[in-house]
């Protein structure tokens, strides 16, 4: 596998999460406990739960899908916050994620990604057609968001791990999804993705859910594999 070293994604995103919510501040004090405070001061949050133990392949579904996914695809809380024009989403999971996944047996061979991400419904009346599902395939979703762990690199994004948002809604004029880098880091058990409020339309409102999944495939060909949902009946979370 070509996962990009851990210590080196991390850092570097850890470094940009920090550096981000450092400038939400007037004197910050370290990087760590800037990023905290500006964390805990997001103004508007909604927050969904999850059990722990109930992620599995395919949810539940079909041959195969009895055995257990790993613990850190595991979702156990999702919340998404606005704080000084960026939204922040926030996903603990059930385990650490490790630091290359290409060494875990548990794992399906040949991935071409494992993802953590949030749907966001921006607008209930639309429902973009094509990327990253294939073409004629419509989705309520205007933006994909989150981490993938995407060891061939056909995200465009690099190889390893990385976080983007996916703004579908070029595909209800014809045009194509766009997606972007975002910042992002990993703490153990916890992703902290960070968007720019504006990438995403600075919505004053939408419906959103997170999930965990894997891809044997690229998009648009992945057929894509759930393996937990939150909220688990799969009913959009409205934000705030
Ligand atoms: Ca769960
Ligand atoms: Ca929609």
């Amino acid at each position: 596998m070509n996962a990009r070293p851990r210590a080196v994604g991390l850092l570097i995103g850890a470094t940009v999460v920090a550096t981000a919510c450092s400038e939400l501040t007037e004197s910050p004090t370290s990087q760590r406990t800037t990023m905290t405070a500006a964390l805990d001061q997001a103004s508007i949050a909604s927050v969904v739960t999850d059990p722990a133990g109930d992620a599995a392949w395919n949810l539940n579904t079909g041959p195969g899908s009895a055995a257990k996914a790993p613990d850190y695809l595991d979702i156990v809380r999702a919340e998404v916050s606005k704080t000084a024009g960026r939204f922040v989403f926030t996903l603990d999971l059930a385990a650490p994620v490790p630091n290359d996944p290409s060494s875990d047996p548990s794992l399906p061979s040949n991935l071409d990604h494992i993802g953590w991400e949030y749907g966001i419904d921006a607008d209930t009346t639309t429902f973009p057609v094509g990327y990253p599902f294939e073409p004629g395939s419509a989705n309520l979703a205007e933006f994909y968001l989150g981490v993938n762990w995407n060891p061939t690199g056909s995200f465009g994004l690099g190889m390893g791990f990385d976080a983007f948002v996916i703004d579908r809604r070029p595909l209800l004029q014809g045009g194509d999804a766009v997606t972007t880098p975002v910042d992002f880091s990993i703490e153990g058990t916890r992703l902290t993705i960070v968007v720019k409020a504006t990438l995403i339309g600075d919505p004053t409102t939408f419906r959103w859910i997170a999930f965990s999944h894997y891809c044997k495939e690229a998009h648009p060909k992945c057929k894509v594999v759930l393996l937990d949902v939150a909220p688990s009946d799969f009913n959009l979370v409205l934000w705030p």
